[in-house]
């Protein structure tokens, strides 16, 4: 199939591929998981909505936001999953600290993209105030984990048409 000949097909709810046969790992960092737990469950949810199945959801979790490479570049590797969602979140503090995970953990992700074993989504939150990682985290911007979950699901439907 050529490039021009790419589309979605076989969407299914809410507009998106059929996932039913896709398998994902999730990796979720602890710091701040009053919030890291809420995006999960939004991930895990809409996951499940569009079809896939209660053991095709690998969830891991490592410390914190910039364990977050090591932890998905691992599970780009084994093979067992499709594509993996990173879930962090980075809550600016006192120090320069809060930039130097951003960067670290944002570049680390984009180049487990570049090296292209499977897609890895980057599902970390960097806000500036505890109020703002609550408005999405379920609040009043919604739940970012459903987001991360529905790139997910379309980028796995991007690498499987090209494999056809
Ligand atoms: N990890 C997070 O996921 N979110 C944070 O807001 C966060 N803030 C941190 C602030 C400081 C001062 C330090 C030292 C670490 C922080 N970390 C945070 C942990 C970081 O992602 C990582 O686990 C540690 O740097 C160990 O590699």
């Amino acid at each position: 199939m050529s490039a021009q000949q790419y589309s979605f097909m076989a969407k299914g709810e809410n507009n998106l591929p059929d996932a039913s046969e896709m398998r994902f790992g999730i990796v979720v960092a602890e710091w701040n998981s009053h919030i890291t737990d809420k995006l999960l469950q939004g991930a895990v949810e809409t996951l499940r909505k569009n079809g896939v199945g209660e053991h095709s959801i690998t969830v891991m979790h490592v410390p914190g936001s910039f364990e977050l490479i090591y932890g998905c570049s691992q599970l780009t590797q084994h093979g067992f999953v499709d594509a993996v969602i990173a879930i962090g979140c980075v809550i600016k503090g006192d120090t320069p600290h809060f930039d130097y995970i951003c960067q670290g953990t944002t570049n680390g992700l984009a180049m487990l993209n570049q090296a292209g074993n499977i897609p890895v989504i980057n599902g970390l939150l960097t806000v500036n105030t505890e109020a703002q990682a609550e408005e999405r985290s379920g609040g009043a911007v919604g739940n970012k984990g459903e987001e991360f979950a529905a790139t997910a699901i379309k980028m796995v439907d991007f690498a499987w048409q090209l494999q056809k």
